[in-house]
């Protein structure tokens, strides 16, 4: 193993906290934290981190705070390379799904050194409908966090709080920069931070919609979760024997619009595309790598597969993921032309590949009701526009199926918020389009479009190939 080690050049001292995140989970170390630890190691300034958990993980923070909250990234170009970052930008980490912690994470929101409010919450963290981003205000934690907005639970009340804390104090605003998979993640968080603040204060609701800025941004890091094979991996490769350490791939991308009214970090000198609007990158990254991953992780394992390489070690897989990319993602992209498109899928190929990276193919299929609307769902109802068929979205959508019906007859977690929704729909009978109709007519999940008979039956039929013939031959059959 080629071990390559970047030492740090941050003191911690020197720098106030500019930048509160909350969601500190595997991918905020390795993605965000690197950036602003290159950032303030080339230009300093007051943009070191305060991270928080509001939810889970409180045992991450615990082990953080016992190294100072010092902590490594392992980046593997492949089973040969690897880089080993120290990071020391994070000033403090907390753990806030207490009351106390509460109350700390709100005086750190309403501090006048905090410019910005980042977010790593997953997207079931945001409370909001799949399909439409609506604000899900009838869920319990968000009905909490209207009755008690002095102790909020959740990521949108958070939000409210401290910025209403601030407006009370005559305080300028935070930046609110979400960095979760979602579409239009920037505009999704504004319409439900606002949707929330006017049930509570209609004046709080309509300076916020006046006052504070929500860009968008597109993040691209392979992060998987890390594994007890993992951490034997890389004390063996590193001598880094450390409960906080992570890994990732080396590839590491940041799309920001650049609307940051009370300051930013130098973000552009390293290495982080600035830019006025992020859609085009977005839509290319949701659909083509992040609707692959989801393909994957729901045919992969009906071939025996369980990480992303040994999948992309199959030559049917690969292909299927090159038309699935070619042929119904790139024409829903008018921004990008041809021969763009055919690099980003090389690419990506290549990148599914690093087999060092363990990315397991049941990570990926977690939460799949809160994935499938920007991954598969938005193209198809744009490829269908057009005329044009779907064959690896409909192939795809089987998989999901028959992987919730599989689930459902065993009394397994799917690790999804909708799990109960979706038993309950296809608890009735045997794998027919009824109970494929009956999936399709969730809301939440499924534009109306998709609501049709033909392709219901469709469906169904693929769901049954599915389990009675490998899925190589049925990758094969189709048409390219
Ligand atoms: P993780 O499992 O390591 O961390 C999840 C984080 O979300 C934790 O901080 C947890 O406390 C928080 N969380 C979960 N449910 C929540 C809820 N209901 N309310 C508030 N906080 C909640 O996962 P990881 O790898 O950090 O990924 C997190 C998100 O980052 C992903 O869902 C995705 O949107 C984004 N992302 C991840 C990438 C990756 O490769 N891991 C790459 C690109 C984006
Ligand atoms: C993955 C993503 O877990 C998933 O659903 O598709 O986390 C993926 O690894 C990242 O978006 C890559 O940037």
């Amino acid at each position: 193993m080629n071990i390559t080690v970047e030492a740090s050049y941050v003191v911690p001292e020197q720098h106030q906290a500019g930048i509160v995140h909350i969601g500190l989970g595997a991918f905020h170390r390795a993605h965000q934290a690197v950036y602003i630890e290159n950032t303030l190691a080339k230009f300093g300034g007051d943009w070191a981190l305060v991270s928080a958990n509001i939810r889970s993980n409180v045992t991450l923070v615990e082990q953080l705070n016992n190294a100072d909250n010092v902590f490594h990234v392992v980046e593997y170009a492949d089973q040969n390379t690897a880089t080993v970052r120290e990071i020391r930008a994070m000033k403090e980490a907390l753990f806030a799904g207490d009351t106390a912690g509460r109350q700390a994470l709100l005086q750190r929101l309403v501090d006048t050194h905090t410019k910005i409010v980042t977010m790593t919450v997953t997207e079931k963290g945001y409370f909001l409908s799949p399909a439409t981003g609506t604000l899900q205000r009838d869920h319990a934690d968000i009905q909490h966090d209207l009755e008690h907005l002095d102790s909020p639970k959740t990521i949108i009340g958070l939000l409210v709080q401290g910025l209403r804390l601030r407006r009370d104090a005559g305080l300028e605003p935070f930046t609110v920069l979400c960095c979760d998979n979602m579409p239009h993640n920037g505009k999704r968080v504004q319409k439900a931070v606002v949707s929330f603040a006017k049930a509570f204060d209609v004046e709080l609701a309509e300076w916020i919609e006046q006052q504070v800025a929500f860009p968008s941004s597109m993040v691209d890091r392979i992060v998987p979760a890390m594994t007890d094979a993992d951490f034997a991996a890389i004390k063996q490769d590193t001598d880094i024997d450390s409960p906080t350490v992570v890994k990732c791939e080396q590839f590491s991308q940041w799309v920001v619009e650049d609307n940051f009214p009370q300051g930013r970090p130098q973000w552009e000198a390293c290495g982080v595309q600035m830019v006025e609007d992020v859609s085009a990158y977005e839509m290319m990254k949701l659909r083509m790598l992040n609707g692959s991953h989801s393909l994957l992780a729901y045919l992969g394992p009906l071939a025996g597969y369980e990480t992303v390489a040994e999948a992309l070690s199959d030559a049917s897989i690969e292909q299927f993921l090159r038309l699935y990319m070619m042929q119904e993602v790139a024409p829903t992209l008018p921004s990008f032309d041809q021969q763009e498109l055919e690099d980003y899928c090389s690419a990506l190929i290549q990148r599914f590949k690093n087999d060092s990276l363990k990315h397991r193919l049941q990570q990926i299929a977690m939460d799949g009701s809160q994935k499938l609307p920007q991954r598969w769902l938005q193209g198809w109802c744009d490829l269908s526009q057009q005329g044009m068929a779907c064959q690896a979205i409909e192939l795809g959508l089987a998989g999901w199926m028959l992987y919730v019906m599989q689930h459902q007859k065993a009394q397994t977690s799917i690790n999804d918020p909708l799990e109960k929704t979706l038993f309950e729909a296809v608890s009735q009978s045997e794998y027919t389009a009824e109970k494929v109709a009956s999936l399709l007519a969730i809301t939440d999940i499924f534009p109306a479009p998709l609501t049709n008979m033909a392709l219901c039956k469709r469906i169904s039929g693929l769901v049954t190939q599915l389990q009675q013939s490998p899925l190589q031959s049925t990758l094969n059959s189709l048409s390219s």
